[in-house]
């Protein structure tokens, strides 16, 4: 084996680093109409600077050895500001533990970047043991919020068993992306919580958020699927009651579970939401990327429902550390009416989805909705097919 002298394995390391952000990304033509998807992801694990991995040092690291690696970048908030394309990503570990750090493009589609520091999340007096998949919303109320997955391991759980965990909502706030306040967790009426999301307007006067109760940490049960809910502040935010919105249905893309997305993207036509729905299958779960409309003048009322998926795993998104998964949490809708839909594959990356709100509303107005039994989904094609042949 030919080994590098450290001096050269950095040379080498560096080159292949700033080539891959450098690395223009092309849109793959045709699509379906709907969206563009991208060439290459926009994060993965080694768009992570090398200082976060390695230490640089050829006195302490002489092999110039990866010594705390990244195993993920995925599942991010996104959020266009000042001009600048940022994701809030959840990067992981090597150890299994993820953080929040933000990357920013000028472009939203290559070149990004991480910070140099990830996020030091401030803390509650219940300490955090993972955090995940953080929303972000400019609100009306002139904050920035960051609405997250807390994980703590279970309290309850017999001696031995040392998986069963709590989920909650963790709440931060900033006015400038470098200060994070922490608020106090979400409280409301389930017993866990996750892929809650605050709506960026006041509703009735209130804080309107959409909630994704489960009664215990992988199992939705008896939740229902996207609901919401209003508090009156955000400095103790408690919802007493949770409403259902958007339901998961037997025999459909969301029959085991469903969970809100990116933050509801204001239109002319209503909010347009990007959610996820999964089913079960003999391979496991199956996750999947879907939309709906509610009304513009009261969020709490769906106005479309277009049937099955926008986005499921393809090719090489279909695998990774939790395979056959597409998740969204993070979209941006710029004035020019261009659509950047973060989605990232198999708990593992993350990639782009180019839309326009226009080609959306379309798709969600004129999608049918899913008909619920086979006969009536044969019904819909036959309907289409004879449009088509004129007869
Ligand atoms: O592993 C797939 C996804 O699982 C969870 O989503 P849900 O709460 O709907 O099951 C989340 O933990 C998400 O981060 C993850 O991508």
């Amino acid at each position: 084996m030919m080994m590098q002298n450290f001096k050269d394995r950095l040379t080498l390391l560096q080159a292949e680093y700033e080539a891959l952000i450098n690395r223009p990304n092309e849109p793959i033509y045709p699509g379906n109409g709907i969206y563009l998807r991208y060439k290459y992801p926009v994060l993965t694990a080694a768009h992570t600077p090398l200082f976060w991995r390695y230490d640089l040092n050829p006195q302490t690291n002489p092999y110039l050895m990866e010594r705390m690696g990244i195993n993920a970048t995925f599942n991010a908030g996104a959020l266009l500001w000042e001009g600048k394309y940022y994701l809030m990503v959840r990067v992981e570990g090597a150890d299994r533990k993820s953080f929040f750090a933000l990357a920013e493009s000028p472009n939203g589609i290559d070149h990004f970047r991480f910070h140099d520091y990830p996020i030091e999340l401030p803390q509650t007096e219940n300490p955090d043991v993972n955090v995940y998949d953080m929303r972000l919303t400019v609100h009306e109320d002139g904050w920035i919020y960051g609405i997250f997955c807390s994980e703590r391991k279970d309290p309850q759980a017999p001696k031995g068993d040392t998986s069963s965990a709590v989920a909650a909502a963790g709440i931060v706030r900033t006015r400038d992306l470098k200060t994070w306040i922490r608020l106090p967790d979400l409280v409301t009426p389930s017993p866990q919580q996750r892929n809650v999301v605050l709506h960026p307007e006041f509703v009735q006067g209130k804080y309107m958020l959409y909630t994704r109760p489960q009664d215990g940490f992988i199992d939705t049960g008896s939740g229902g699927g996207i609901c919401y809910g209003f508090t009156e502040s955000m400095e103790k935010p408690v919802i007493t009651q949770e409403f259902l919105l958007d339901e998961k249905v037997y025999h459909t893309i969301k029959e085991v579970k469903n969970g809100a997305g990116a933050v509801p993207i204001k239109t002319s036509a209503g909010w347009l939401h990007l959610a996820h729905g999964v089913r079960n299958t003999a391979a496991g779960l199956r996750y999947v990327i879907y939309a709906f409309m509610t009304a513009l003048d009261d969020p709490t009322r769906v106005i479309a429902r277009p049937g099955g998926y926008l986005i499921a795993p393809e090719g090489e998104e279909r695998v990774g550390d939790v395979s056959n998964v597409v998740f969204i949490n993070g979209a941006i809708a710029e004035r020019d009416g261009r659509l950047l839909m973060y989605y990232a594959s198999s708990d593992t990356r993350l990639h782009v989805a180019e839309s326009t709100i226009d080609r959306m509303v379309d798709y969600c107005l004129h999608t049918p909705p899913d008909g619920l039994s086979t006969q009536a989904s044969v019904r819909q094609r036959i309907e289409l097919i004879r449009r088509n042949l004129h007869e």
